[in-house]
């Protein structure tokens, strides 16, 4: 059995190129019966099930058709969709879980979630998650007019974008101690995240030569996915159109 990770695609009207990467990893990447993870900033942002932002139709047509054939659809939520409610997953097919999940591979155990929990030393983001997760924020948000909506949040994500350019490189990574600290807790070995747009596979997470952490891609005209099975786990990037040598030597150049 095949299962595949993917996160960070900021999916956005603004960006075709975006939809069309997504497009063609539901088409040609995804089989009927694989099990997909989607871990988070799947959209640019997401200001309620009510109000979906333009476009998305024919993705939310094949993921649901891919559900239908049989795979099973999970999604967690990322810091720019954490407002994707029970009426987007029924419409997909998809089933929303916690933010940390165990799972389990058919290599063992693993740990998915989006990552940004794990940037303890971003003490501005952490104070604002946690006004943002609250439910009865969240209830005063969303009984907002939709126009309003949209209107705070293009506002919060232009001052992410400037405080983010003020921003260290380090600050903007994950915590080794939340991360080590999140692997103990769960008991395992693998954990599996987005959000930093950092894709490498990182070892020694835990201890020397105990725990590895897989960073998953943001995508561009390009996509990134984790690919497992039971002969093992390939972080994979893509580029439609374009064979997986062809792809290498367009990154390389
Ligand atoms: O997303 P990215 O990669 O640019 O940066 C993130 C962190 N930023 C965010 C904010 C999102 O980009 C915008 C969210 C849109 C959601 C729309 C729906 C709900 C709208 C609710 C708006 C109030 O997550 C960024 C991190 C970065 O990752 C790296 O980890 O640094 O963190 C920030 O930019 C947070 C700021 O540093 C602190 C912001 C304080 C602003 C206080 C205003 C609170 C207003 C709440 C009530 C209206
Ligand atoms: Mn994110």
């Amino acid at each position: 059995m095949r299962q595949l990770f993917i996160a960070d695609l900021h999916l956005q009207p603004e960006r075709p190129e975006l939809f069309r990467a997504f497009r063609y990893f539901l088409d040609s990447i995804a089989r009927p019966g694989d099990t997909l993870y989607m871990l988070g900033d799947i959209f640019e942002y997401w200001i309620g099930d009510d109000a979906p932002l333009p476009g998305l139709e024919p993705i939310f047509q094949r993921i649901r058709a891919l559900s239908d054939a049989g795979s099973h659809i999970y999604f967690q939520h990322g810091n720019r969709d954490f407002l994707v409610g029970q009426t987007l997953m029924s419409r997909l097919g998809a089933e929303l879980l916690p933010e940390a999940q165990r799972i389990e591979l058919p290599t063992g155990a693993a740990l998915v979630m989006h990552g940004d929990q794990l940037c303890t030393d971003d003490t501005a983001y952490q104070q604002f998650r946690t006004q943002v997760r609250d439910p009865q924020w969240q209830q005063r948000f969303l009984s907002q007019p939709a126009e309003q909506r949209e209107a705070i949040a293009r506002q919060m994500r232009q001052q992410s974008q400037q405080q983010g350019a003020m921003k260290t490189e380090t600050i903007m990574d994950v915590n080794a101690d939340a991360v080590r600290q999140t692997m103990l807790a769960h008991g395992v070995e693998l954990l599996i995240h987005g959000h930093t747009h950092r894709p490498h596979i990182h070892q020694h997470q835990i201890a020397p030569n105990r725990g590895e952490r897989i960073v998953l891609g943001d995508w561009s005209e390009s996509g990134w996915y984790l690919l497992a099975d039971e002969s093992g786990r390939e972080l994979i990037r893509f580029t439609p159109g374009l064979t997986p040598k062809q792809d290498q030597a367009a990154a390389s150049s």
